[in-house]
C-alpha cells in the first residue's frame, strides 16, 4: 500500500492472520490520506490491548499509555495543542471496562477528539476472557459456565452521556466504515465510533458472518439529531443498526471552554514560558 501513514516494516504487526484489526488499520489510513492530514499534525493515543496497538502501526505521533487510560492523555494533548487531530483507539475491554470511568468524564468535557473502539466482544490480548460487551451465556476459559452478567450497551450509554457523535460500523464494510470514520473525525466535539470487529482466534460466535447477518444500515431519512429516536435505535439488537445513531452539534468543546483560550487562541505549546512568572503566580496564591 502506498500510503504515507504506513509504517516501514509491516512484518512487525503482531495481530493474528485474518484479524479484523487489519481492516480497521487499512480503513483509517485511507481516511487519513483522504482528509489530507499529515503525520506531523496527527496524534494517535491508546491504552493496552490488541486494538490499542494501532498507534504503533500507523506512521504518526503517538502516545501509548496504561490499560483503559487512553482518553485522559488524548484530552490533554488536544488541550495543549488544539491544532492537532487527536484519535484514540482501544478495545471494548480497554474503553468500556478498565477505562469506563474515563469515558464518563470525557463525555462531560466534550474534547474535540475521536474515539474508535474495536468492539470484538472479548478480551483478545489476554486470550479470550469476557469483556463488558460479551454476550450473555458466552463460555470462555474463565467464565466456563457462561457469562451471567448482562452485556453493556455502549451506544445507549454514549447517548445517555450526551457524547456528541455516536456511531456504529462493521469493519467488514470498508466503504461505509470509512465514510463514518471521516464524519467522526470532522465532527467538532467528542466522537465515539464503535467498530464491530471479528476476533478470529477467541470469539468463534461473533464472526464476520455473524456481523453480516445481524446488522443493517440506517435509512437515509434517519435523523440522528433526534435524541429520543436515537435511544430507541440504541436498544435495537439482532439486527444491530449501523450508521450515525446520534449527533449534537450544539455543545462547546473542552478546549473552547478553557480559560487559557478565552482571549488568546495560540496553542499552549506555542506560548513562551517564563519560569519566574510562574513562580510569582504560585507565591501570590500562598
Ligand atoms: C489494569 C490492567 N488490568 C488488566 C490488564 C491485562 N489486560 C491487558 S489487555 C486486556 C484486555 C484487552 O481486551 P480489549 O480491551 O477488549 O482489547 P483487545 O485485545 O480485544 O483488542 C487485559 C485484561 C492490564 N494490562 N492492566
Ligand atoms: S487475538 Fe483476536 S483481536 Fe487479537 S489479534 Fe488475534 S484475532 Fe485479533
Amino acid at each position: 500500500m502506498n500510503n504515507k501513514f504506513d509504517i516501514k516494516n509491516n512484518s512487525d504487526i503482531a495481530w493474528c492472520p485474518g484479524c479484523g484489526n487489519f481492516l480497521i488499520r487499512k480503513e483509517i489510513m485511507s481516511v487519513l490520506e483522504e482528509l489530507k492530514l499529515s503525520p506531523q499534525e496527527l496524534v494517535l493515543v491508546s491504552g493496552i490491548g490488541q486494538a490499542a496497538k494501532m498507534p504503533q502501526y500507523v506512521n504518526s505521533n503517538f502516545f501509548n499509555g496504561l490499560h483503559g487510560r487512553g482518553l485522559p492523555p488524548a484530552t490533554a494533548i488536544k488541550a495543549a495543542n488544539p491544532q492537532l487531530t487527536v484519535l484514540a483507539f482501544g478495545g471494548d475491554g480497554d474503553m468500556y471496562g478498565e477505562g469506563g470511568n474515563h469515558l464518563l468524564h470525557t463525555s462531560r468535557r466534550n474534547p474535540d477528539i475521536t474515539l474508535f473502539v474495536h468492539d470484538n466482544m472479548i478480551y483478545g490480548l489476554t486470550k479470550g476472557q469476557a469483556s463488558p460487551t460479551t454476550n450473555f451465556g458466552f463460555e470462555t476459559p474463565v467464565q466456563n459456565f457462561g457469562v451471567f452478567e448482562r452485556p453493556l450497551n455502549p451506544i445507549a450509554l454514549a447517548i445517555s452521556l450526551e457524547i456528541t457523535f455516536v456511531a456504529r460500523v462493521f469493519c467488514g464494510h470498508p466503504e461505509q466504515t470509512q465514510e463514518i470514520m471521516k464524519k467522526a473525525i470532522n465532527h467538532k466535539g467528542f466522537a465515539l465510533v464503535d467498530i464491530f470487529q471479528p476476533c478470529v482466534s477467541f470469539n468463534k460466535i461473533n464472526t464476520h458472518k455473524w456481523f453480516e447477518e445481524n446488522t443493517y444500515y440506517l435509512k437515509e431519512d434517519y435523523d440522528p439529531t433526534d435524541r429520543d429516536k436515537a435511544f430507541k435505535k440504541a436498544y435495537e439488537t439482532m439486527p444491530f443498526p449501523l450508521g450515525v445513531i446520534y449527533k449534537n452539534d450544539g455543545r462547546k468543546t473542552f478546549e473552547e471552554n478553557l480559560h487559557i483560550y478565552q482571549k488568546n487562541d495560540t496553542p499552549l505549546v506555542k506560548r513562551s514560558t517564563n519560569l519566574s512568572n510562574i513562580k510569582n503566580e504560585i507565591n501570590k496564591k500562598i
